[in-house]
Order: C-alpha cells, then structure tokens, then sequence
C-alpha cells in the first residue's frame, strides 16, 4: 500500500537493518507468552467487564482499591513462560478500561499512585525478562473508554470526535509510548490494539509510528486492526486465527502480508482474568496452534490472564508444563524454521530449516503413507525424528509418498525429518 491509499497521511517507512534483523529475530521465537492484566482480573469477569456490564467510570476507578496483587513474582511468571518454551512476553500496558499497569507521569490514573500496590509489574517483568534471555512487548490500546479527550462514542467528523480533545489523547499516547520506551530497557514491539473501534479517526500514525521508529529503531510494530499492514508496521496480527484462515471472524478479507505473521490465541475462552471461564483448550489443541501457524510461517502469542493476586491460574500453569514438555522435544521443528513450505494438509504441515523439512503428521491417516504436494525441494533422506529409523519415500513430481508408521503413541505429533539437497 502507498500513501494515497489511506485517508490521513502516513509514514514514510524503509525499515532500519536493525529493524531488519529484530523482524527475522522475531520469526526464530516462534512463541511467546501474551498477558492481559488490569484491575478488571478484581472481578474475574474478562478485561471486557468495564463495557459488557455498563459500569461507569467513577464506579470502575473503585477497583483500584481492591487491586493489591501481593502474590505477583515476575521471576515466577517468566519462568513459567520459558519453561513452555516461550521466547518472549507481551503483557498488556493499558488496556481498553485506561488503567495504566505501569508508573506513567503522564497520568493519575495507574498502579503507582491509584493502587495501594506501590510496585512496578513492567518494570519487575523488564529485569526478569532480561536477566532470563526472554524478550519483552507491550500490549498498548488505542481505544480508551474512560478518558475524556477520547470521547468515547462520540462522532467522528474530520478525523476527529467532536466534544474531546484529540490533539490532547494523541500528546498523552505519545507521552506514554515515550515512557514504555525509555524507561524499561530494550523493548522488542509496541503491540496497538482498538484501532477498529475508531475507523474513521485519523490515528496519527505518522507521528506516532516515527515516534517509536525514532526513539527505538528495532523495536518491531504490530497493530491488531484486523486490517492488511499499514505503512510503518513489522508484524501482522491475527486474532484467534491462523493466517490467511478466517476461523476467528475478525481477518475477512485481509491479505496476508510479506511481514512477519503472528497468531494470538487464549487458553480458555476468555483474554483477561475470568472466574467461570473453564473452556480450557487441551495441551494437544495448543500445540496444534503452535505448529500449524509455524507451518503458515506465523508465531504463536498464547494468553494467560492471571488473577488478581497476581499468579496465573493453576490450570494455565499445568498444561503450560505439558506444553513445554513437547517443545523441550521436538523445539527444533519449530523455533528458527519458516513456513509456507507446501499448503496445509488434512494430515498435517511442514517446517522447513536449512537443508531439513519438517513433517509434522498432526492428524494420522487411515492409509500406511501420507502424501505430501508440490514440493520445490529434492528428498534426499527421510527418517524418523530421532534419526535412528529411515522411512521409505517415492518422489514423483506431483508429490510424494512418505510410507510411514504414524506413531500411535505420540497422538500429539509425528514429527520426520527430510534431509533436503
Ligand atoms: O478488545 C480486545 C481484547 O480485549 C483483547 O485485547 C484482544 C487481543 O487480541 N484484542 C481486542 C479485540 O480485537
């Protein structure tokens, strides 16, 4: 897309080579951990509850006093991660409710001076990210429902909503990019989300993406608009969806861009915090997620939303330990490979790295074989993950057989290797 495409002017963007390189660094981590924490987890009834139960404002400031997180151990929460085989974390800043989980200057309303918790999280979260190799992002929402600049529900005219003041809720965004920026050590994205409450409005993201761009030039930018990417953005996002799929309503339409692809996913049903919420996803279903959007060249941003203590549920916890079980296995299928190798397959997908494909048989079939299309690369060897067994295989140039016995004590994923000329 250029310039004249969009209504409101737009960035210039020719990415940095340092920007360059967090892009292809981003696409080896395969897998992080996304977070949704605010003072709506009080009510554990999702980070929605402000809106879908129509609380005012002056009502749902009294949360903060009942927001006292005392168990909260960031060290626990990235070890938690790591052990899952996360790479990096996005853990949300301010969501849509305008509760800053962060010490901002730029207003009263955050965990410093409206809570009686008097600590930190991201900044917490920042040392135990770097001292544990883990990479850490920022959740940041566009939409704000309580602030009065924004003027929420208010018309839009000429870009801006009529009775606020837009001009202010861009400088105060700003400030508090700004902050995340400068005082939180080496942030790997800015992750904006609830652009598509406001389509109309002119976003100033040629101010804002240059901000980012100019303070941090390898920080990568996603923006959660369900749109196809925009001039200054790194990351294409999807929302409970895989690539190019639609499964999760939001994507209709959207192509899928050259840019580094990202699926976010929940664990249950719910982002934030949520007392009823037991439709919990089996470690199995998760790791299909995990696999089939590397087989689509995307990562896999799972949510958990911890409680109002601060620890993340225990159920969470458990099938993240089953989880990481997998990846301490089979993690070189995943981390560092790129996708897109052949089109999903009823059976299953592949990953690709260096001189090896990776067959991951997700769904056995019925048949002694599986039939892999349209491969562009030579089969030289075909054996079993571990190596230790070949498998038989016939290359013909509409496709190949691949005559294996699909493991049927491994029901999660049979992985092969294919040794590629
Ligand atoms: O409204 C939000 C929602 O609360 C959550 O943050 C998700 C995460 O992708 N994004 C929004 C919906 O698009």
């Amino acid at each position: 897309a250029n310039a004249q495409d969009y209504a409101y002017p737009m960035p210039e963007y020719t990415p940095t080579a340092g920007n360059l390189e967090s892009r292809q660094e981003f696409q080896d981590m395969k897998f992080g951990m996304f977070i949704h924490w605010g003072i709506y987890s009080v009510l554990g009834d999702g980070e929605w509850v402000m809106y879908q139960q129509k609380i005012k404002n002056d009502t749902y400031k009294k949360l903060t006093k009942f927001f006292n997180p005392q168990d909260f151990n960031a060290e626990e929460w990235v070890q938690i991660a790591k052990s899952a085989g996360m790479k990096y974390i996005t853990i949300t800043s301010r969501h849509h409710d305008s509760f800053s989980m962060f010490d901002s200057k730029a207003t009263d309303y955050d965990i410093i001076d409206a809570t009686r918790f008097d600590r930190d999280p991201l900044k917490e979260l920042a040392e135990a990210c770097k001292k544990e190799g883990i990479k850490l992002n920022f959740y940041y929402s566009l939409l704000d429902w309580a602030r009065e600049d924004y003027g929420f529900g208010h018309k839009i005219v000429d870009g801006k909503p009529v009775d606020a003041d837009w001009d202010k809720y861009i400088a105060f965004m700003k400030a508090q990019l700004t902050e995340l920026l400068t005082n939180y050590g080496e942030i790997g994205c800015i992750w904006f989300d609830g652009h598509w409450e406001r389509k109309k409005a002119d976003w100033r993201y040629n101010e804002i993406y240059s901000l980012i761009h100019e303070l941090s030039p390898s920080t990568l930018i996603a923006n959660n608009h369900h749109l196809t990417p925009i001039p200054g953005e790194d990351i294409q996002t999807f929302e409970r969806d895989l690539p190019g799929e639609n499964k999760g309503g939001y994507s209709k339409g959207v192509k899928v861009s050259q840019l580094p692809l990202e699926s976010c996913a929940t664990m249950a049903k719910s982002w934030g915090f949520n007392l009823n919420d037991k439709k919990y996803k089996s470690t199995k279903q998760l790791i299909h997620f995990l696999v089939n959007a590397a087989g689509k060249n995307g990562n896999l941003l799972l949510n958990v939303g911890p409680m109002p203590n601060g620890e993340i549920q225990p159920e969470f916890v458990q099938t993240l330990k089953e989880v990481g079980a997998w990846t301490t296995k089979y993690g070189e299928s995943v981390y560092g490979t790129r996708g897109n190798v052949i089109k999903t397959q009823k059976w299953g997908t592949i990953t690709k790295k260096d001189k090896v494909l990776y067959v991951h048989i997700l769904n056995p079939t019925k048949e002694p074989y599986i039939f892999i299309p349209e491969l562009k690369e030579k089969i030289t060897s075909a054996t079993s993950f571990d190596g230790k067994t070949k498998i038989k295989f016939k290359q013909l140039k509409e496709g190949t057989f691949l005559y294996t016995k699909m493991d049927s004590n491994d029901t999660i994923d049979t992985v092969l290797k294919l040794k590629i000329k």
